[in-house]
């Protein structure tokens, strides 16, 4: 395939973090690099495992298709296959394909000389992902506690987990990722309504630019954030709801195993109210 002009600036040698020269080189539109050689590998190994686990398994229904972690019983040791063990190895794939992701974003932004911003972001989705099925089955000591891989089946353990502690709203953690997640939402619809207001102007005026932008919001409710401050937000925004929602699933078990009702209480204790 000939190489677009604009390619041969943008297709440089270099920036890898392992494999040095042997993997640099590009398939079609795609960068290679040993990060997507491992990311290709450990993705179509867990693919292919959860096909046989739905192949072993009582149904093809979409919805139903289910791989079970272990029973709480073989606690951290390894499980056998059909009782939990082809779970295993699929998070192994897992966490192995999304950080072989990350780190080949990390290769690409070096190879371009950009920042890491874009690695560092989905690394907060891994960590969230990480901390439901290896950091805290780990610290509550069993495989068992992570959760199990189907539409349906995480639903319902999303369900039954929550129920375990009364009321998952009143998780102080989990307020402050759901926060997140809808100022998230918030910011980035102001901000494309925003762009796309200033550049659809009516028939026959000009596009407006920042200038309009900033004026904007300073008439509508006194302060601007700046074009380059609302990606700042849109970024803080976003990292911070994946953030949290680790945390809250992380301190529910290891950290705090009553009704998160009871956790306020430290409220009504308060020396003032005495
Ligand atoms: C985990 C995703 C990582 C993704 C990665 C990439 C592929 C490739 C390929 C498509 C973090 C994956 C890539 C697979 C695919 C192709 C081609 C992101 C992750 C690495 N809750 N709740 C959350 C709300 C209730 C409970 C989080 C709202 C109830 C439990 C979020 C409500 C009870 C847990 C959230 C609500 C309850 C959560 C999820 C409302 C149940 C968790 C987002 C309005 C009775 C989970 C870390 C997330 C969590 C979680 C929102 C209600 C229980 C903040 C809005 C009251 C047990 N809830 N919840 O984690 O924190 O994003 O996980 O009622 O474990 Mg909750
Ligand atoms: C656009 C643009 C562009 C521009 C622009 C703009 C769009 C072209 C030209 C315009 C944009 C702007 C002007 C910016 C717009 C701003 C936003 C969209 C929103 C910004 C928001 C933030 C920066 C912060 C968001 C913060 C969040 C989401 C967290 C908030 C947290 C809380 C409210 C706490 C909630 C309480 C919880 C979860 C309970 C648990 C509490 C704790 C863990 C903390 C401790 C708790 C206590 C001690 C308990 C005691 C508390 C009590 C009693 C009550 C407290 C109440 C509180 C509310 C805190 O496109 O470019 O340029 O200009």
């Amino acid at each position: 395939m000939p190489m677009l002009s604009f390619e041969r600036k943008y297709r440089v040698r270099g920036g890898t973090l392992l494999g040095g020269d042997l993997f640099d080189f590009w398939v079609g539109p795609f960068y290679v690099g040993f990060f997507g050689v491992t990311t290709v590998f450990f993705s179509v190994l867990g693919t292919l495992l959860i096909i046989y686990g739905a192949a072993i398994g009582p149904t093809w229904n979409l919805w139903q298709i289910n791989i079970e972690p272990p029973d709480l019983r073989y606690g951290l040791g390894f499980a056998p296959l059909k009782e939990g063990g082809l779970w295993q190895i699929i998070t192994i794939c897992a966490t192995i394909a999304f950080c072989s992701w990350a780190l080949r974003q990390a290769e690409i932004a070096r190879k371009l000389g950009m920042g890491l911003h874009i690695p560092v972001a989905f690394s907060v989705a891994v960590f969230a992902y990480i901390t439901l099925v290896i950091i805290r089955p780990l610290l509550l000591g069993a495989w068992g506690h992570g959760f199990p891989y189907g539409i349906l089946s995480h639903l319902d353990w999303v369900s039954n987990v929550g129920y375990q502690y009364l009321h998952f709203h009143y998780n102080p953690a989990h307020m402050l990722a759901i926060t997140f997640f809808f100022t998230t939402t918030l910011a980035l619809s102001m901000h494309g309504s925003l762009i796309l207001a200033v550049t659809n102007p009516a028939e026959g005026e000009p596009v407006k630019t920042g200038e309009h932008e900033n004026t904007f919001f300073r008439d509508d409710i006194g302060y601007s954030i700046g074009a380059l401050g609302i990606h700042r937000l849109g970024l803080f925004l976003a990292l911070s709801a994946g953030f949290w929602s680790a945390i809250c699933i992380l301190i529910s078990g290891p950290f705090w195993t009553r009704g998160w009702p009871e956790w306020w209480n430290w409220w009504l204790q308060m020396p003032i109210w005495s």
